[in-house]
């Protein structure tokens, strides 16, 4: 980060922190979506987060903010009414000196600020089953405390988002347009598309004739939105919640055991070798059912395989087009980032599907 930028970024976090000075900040975290930031301040020990939203994808960041406070409050008082026995914790938004929950510049740049999880990491992959059977709790511990929160209470934040088959017209529309240059990996990305143009409507059919409802959902509870106390190894905190909305619970069940189940990462540049792995899956589904069991139909167990793989082919297909159109919509480090990201999604995709029994099978012994 260039010297003036820091100082102007300095500047910014002091907003939130009308009482102490701030000593430092750094970018943090691997996100795809907005600037994260550690901020540190002088003679305190806990750090907080400060973020720039990616007004490129959050139209109406005030509404971000708005389903933010509404979720905090409604599971803050949940948990206060009828306490947990094991520790959870809700990221606190940080007023500004002005008494506001964000703080735009005149060029238009919206920051918020929230509390530091104290003593916590995420991480970006799985690495034993211990660690997924916490992510699965963590996943069914939001579905729970917000089971009673009215879906209706909530912005759509993002308009479409989890919506398959929307992602599938965008396609259609961007690679009519697209010159790109074909190669082994981009045959490769076409030809999944156009064998899978059934996949796209699973869940939104399910959703049209009523198998499933609308509930609260988190839209992007993926392993690295989900913090872990480093010294008990415990999940502590669902973060990242500015795609919670109402929507299909099972964008997020296919969301965290897409994510939790591929050991190498989404960002592994040996596409070829991603395996979806099935012992990973059981620890996540009995960590999410421990709790979610008692709100599960018997509908919502009938779609879980179908949510893995639809999400999966949603992301794929999301990168790929995101490619395409010359990645505007997610953060890349090199051109070609994105298409590697799709191979990678597309891939465990295919590891998915040649495991469908075994798949079934676990979650039928785990219902
Ligand atoms: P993005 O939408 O870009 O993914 P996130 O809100 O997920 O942004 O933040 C990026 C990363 O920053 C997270 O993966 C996590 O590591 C870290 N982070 C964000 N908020 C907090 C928080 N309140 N406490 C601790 N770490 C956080
Ligand atoms: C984005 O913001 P982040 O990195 O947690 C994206 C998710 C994708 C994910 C894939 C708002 O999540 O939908 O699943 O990248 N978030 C948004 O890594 O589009
Ligand atoms: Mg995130």
């Amino acid at each position: 980060m260039h010297h003036s930028e820091l100082a102007r970024l300095i500047v910014i976090a002091q907003k939130f922190s009308p009482q102490q000075e701030i000593e430092n900040l750094q970018p943090f975290g691997s996100g795809n979506i907005n600037d994260t930031f550690l901020v540190s301040r002088q003679g305190i020990d806990q750090p907080f987060i400060l973020q720039r939203l990616n007004t490129n994808v959050f139209r109406e960041p005030e509404l971000v903010m708005q389903n933010l406070r509404i979720y905090g409050e409604h599971v803050r008082d949940r948990i206060k009414n009828k306490p947990l026995d094991r520790q959870w914790t809700v990221p606190q938004i940080l007023a500004t000196d002005q008494g506001q929950d964000y703080y735009q510049t005149d060029h238009g740049e919206f920051w918020r600020s929230l509390s530091f999880i104290a003593d916590s990491r995420s991480f970006d992959a799985m690495a034993n089953s211990e660690q997924a059977q916490e992510v699965g709790y963590a996943l069914g511990m939001f579905h729970h405390l917000t089971s009673d929160l009215a879906p209706e209470k909530l912005a759509d934040t993002l308009e479409g988002f989890h919506i398959t088959p929307q992602y599938l017209n965008q396609y259609e529309t961007v690679l009519a347009q697209s010159k790109v240059e074909r190669s082994t990996e981009v045959d490769y990305c076409l030809q999944i598309v156009s064998d899978r143009q059934d996949l796209a409507h699973i869940l939104e059919d399910a959703k049209a004739s009523g198998k499933l409802p609308l509930r609260t959902m988190h839209g992007d509870p993926k392993v690295n939105n989900i913090l872990f106390d480093r010294q008990t190894n415990l999940a502590v905190s669902v973060i990242d919640l500015d795609t919670v909305k109402s929507g299909l619970i099972h964008y997020d069940i296919g969301d965290c055991l897409r994510s939790g189940c591929n050991p190498a990462g989404e960002e592994i540049e040996d596409w070829e070798s991603v395996e979806f792995n099935v012992e990973l899956c059981e620890a996540i589904l009995q960590g999410y059912l421990s709790t979610a069991r008692s709100f599960l139909t018997e509908y919502d167990y009938d779609y879980i395989y179908d949510a893995i793989r639809v999400i999966t082919f949603e992301l794929g297909l999301r990168f790929f087009t995101d490619y395409l159109a010359g990645n505007i919509y997610f953060h890349v480090k090199y051109p070609e980032h994105n298409l590697l990201r799709s191979l990678v999604q597309f891939r465990l995709l295919e590891s998915i599907e040649s495991q469908k029994s075994v798949i079934k099978k676990i979650v039928k012994a785990n219902k």
